[in-house]
């Protein structure tokens, strides 16, 4: 027996070791309220197209050479005389971080390759702490060196990843180097087809995060699924653990409440609550929440509210609702690059409100933390998504592990917000076997997750003369039948629209998760014209009237807010790479159709809350 479990507890090991660099360590909740040093702002930078830095003539990784010595990680910066060295990172430029390289160098506007960052900080470590290098987001493979050493890879461009760097860290100067690569390929998650711009680049924040050496890791908190005066959750805590003291306390509740970890630092919470003020758009109520341990203490600001389905109608806090909602890329227009601030997600999120949003799509990967943030305090409910989008590789077994990773990160990190109120498991994905196994899969694994909050994906419809039907299989394992429709843009034509009958083949809310049209701001000419503002507008007035037809409609995300930047958008006079479907134009414009979708938004919570 020895002979066999000693071998498989290697390879265990052996694995499990493997996936840790792969995919970094499980990250720490909430971040940025930890002790940390903030590693944003200059980062020098060196394009890299061939990955000599990684690299050598025969195509090994010098980090996988017996010295590991070799790349561009060693930081070589005053030779002596006799060394040959090729690159210099002292005498490169700087990128600022967090942000895209695309939008802040013009020879790397459509750059899809290599780029070596590099940043000097001091630090000055104690014996008793743990060090994590944090990265919010990386697209989209990252390989990461601390002083010369490779702390891991990671791959997935829009969801956070840690290293512990205890270890590694130096009392004084430290510098880390992230090699970074954003090619696109076929088997990944998203692939190589995509309707947005493949921004590379260390786009989200980096901090070296402090902890004492045991510490809260990860905790939950929320509404019990039925039960609205009961508290649900955990806390998780990291280190040295068994039977462990943990207060629990939200002071405007007159809640105090202690509990004790088990072996593996892991307590339940259940907390009777009477009173509690619902989260809701309306009242996007948020309670300081404080949890301590012997060592360590964290404070969030979670809000309480319950969602469901019950027929075709969505309850939120037990009130029906319809979801006015519209669809938002990571993305700011008035520089053509990701969002790197929480002023450009105010900016994002106020256009929003303006418009008479109570809810927002979060397309098509998952945003910024923050961004949730806001939206729990400002009061709007979101669909949270993965890039699973359109034609991926279902058969293969590592883009399935690939896309359930980014997924679980994405739900372990925004679990407590109050504004998420359905997770996506992905966009126009074509009806096959091999789909249907994969995302169903997926769907298994959100309820696994998470059984709080409703389950979706944007389904495809098929159509035959004036008869439109949904009935894409997965919609029976989903909690909405939602799906995109492009009536009135790339098929037929808005002044048929209202001619169209839908026929839905799922007694479940209906959310149409997009349909849109392109209009060039401040293009004018006659309704029939397309490109035109008047165009778009007739197109809006036309399919809100088919809509409204619609028996069960619970809402819609129509695409899109603001024009957004996409290489496959070409037309040189109304497009020149940018996508037209924005209410909203890249500078800033509303066009004529914002104000056609807020005056119906405005009649709708008029008539029907
Ligand atoms: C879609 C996609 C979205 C595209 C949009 C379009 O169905 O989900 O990502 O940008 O259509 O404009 O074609």
């Amino acid at each position: 027996l020895k002979k066999i479990i000693i071998p498989l507890l290697l390879i265990v090991f052996i694995l499990s070791s493997f996936c840790t660099s792969v995919m970094g360590q499980k990250t720490i909740q909430h971040a940025f309220a930890r002790d940390h040093i903030n590693l944003n702002g200059s980062w020098k930078y060196i394009i890299d197209p061939y990955q000599m830095g990684y690299l050598d003539y025969r195509q090994k990784p010098f980090d996988q050479s017996k010295s590991g010595k070799g790349g561009f990680y060693d930081n070589i910066t005053s030779p002596d005389k006799k060394t040959r060295v090729e690159y210099n990172f002292d005498f490169e430029p700087s990128l600022q971080v967090p942000g895209d390289w695309n939008s802040q160098d013009q020879k790397l506007l459509f750059y899809e390759g290599t780029v070596w960052y590099k940043r000097d900080f001091v630090a000055d470590p104690q014996a008793n702490k743990n060090y994590f290098l944090y990265f919010a987001a990386v697209n989209y493979e990252s390989h990461v060196y601390l002083n010369g050493e490779k702390v891991g890879t990671h791959k997935g461009g829009f969801t956070p990843f840690q290293f512990d760097v205890t270890s590694k860290l130096k009392k004084g100067n430290n510098y880390v180097v992230v090699m970074v690569d954003n090619v696109r390929k076929k088997d990944e998650v998203p692939t190589i087809n995509t309707d947005w711009w493949n921004y590379g680049g260390i786009t989200r924040d980096v901090l070296l995060v402090t902890t004492p050496k045991s510490f809260i890791e990860d905790y939950k908190m929320q509404l019990a699924k039925n039960d609205p005066t009961k508290l649900e959750g955990f806390v998780k805590l990291n280190g040295n653990t068994n039977k462990e003291k943990l207060v629990i306390e939200i002071p405007e509740l007159n809640i105090k409440s202690t509990l004790e970890t088990d072996a593996n630092g892991y307590a339940k919470i259940i907390i009777p609550t009477k009173k509690i003020d619902y989260w809701s758009p309306e009242n996007p109520k948020l309670y300081d929440v404080k949890i301590s341990s012997k060592s360590d203490k964290i404070n969030d600001k979670i809000g309480f509210r319950t969602i469901k389905t019950v027929g075709k109608d969505i309850l939120l806090n037990d009130r029906s609702l319809f979801l006015k909602g519209i669809s938002v890329h990571d993305e700011n227009p008035l520089v053509g690059g990701r969002l790197r601030s929480e002023g450009d997600m105010r900016m994002i999120l106020g256009w929003a409100k303006q418009l008479g949003c109570n809810y927002i799509r979060l397309a098509h990967y998952t945003h910024n933390e923050t961004m949730l943030r806001l939206a729990d305090e400002i009061g709007l409910l979101v669909w949270a998504e993965v890039p699973v989008y359109w034609t991926i590789s279902w058969s293969n077994p590592d883009t399935y592990k690939n896309a359930e990773d980014q997924l679980t990160v994405a739900i372990e990190r925004d679990k407590n917000r109050a504004s998420v109120i359905i997770w996506s498991v992905g966009n126009e994905t074509p009806v096959s076997k091999e789909r249907n196994v994969f995302m169903g899969k997926l769907i298994d694994k959100v309820r696994s997750l998470d059984d709080s909050r409703l389950v979706a994906a944007a389904l495809e419809i098929e159509r035959n003369g004036y008869d439109v039907t949904v009935e894409d299989p997965l919609g029976d394992k989903l909690d909405l039948a939602s799906f995109n429709e492009y009536g009135g843009w790339y098929w037929s034509e808005p002044k048929e629209l209202p001619k169209y009958k839908w026929e839905i083949k799922f007694n479940k809310p209906v959310v149409i998760s997009e349909f849109g049209a392109d209009a060039l701001a401040g293009y004018h000419a006659d309704e029939d014209t397309v490109w035109s503002e008047e165009h778009q507008q007739l197109f809006y007035e036309k399919q809100l009237e088919m809509l409204d037809k619609i028996d069960g409609l619970r809402g819609m995300t129509p695409w899109i807010l603001v024009d957004f930047k996409s290489p496959r958008r070409q037309n040189p006079v109304y497009q020149n790479f940018w996508n037209r479907k924005g209410l909203i134009s890249e500078t800033g414009v509303k066009k004529k159709a914002f104000y056609t979708l807020q005056n119906y938004y405005q009649r709708k919570s008029l008539n029907n809350k």
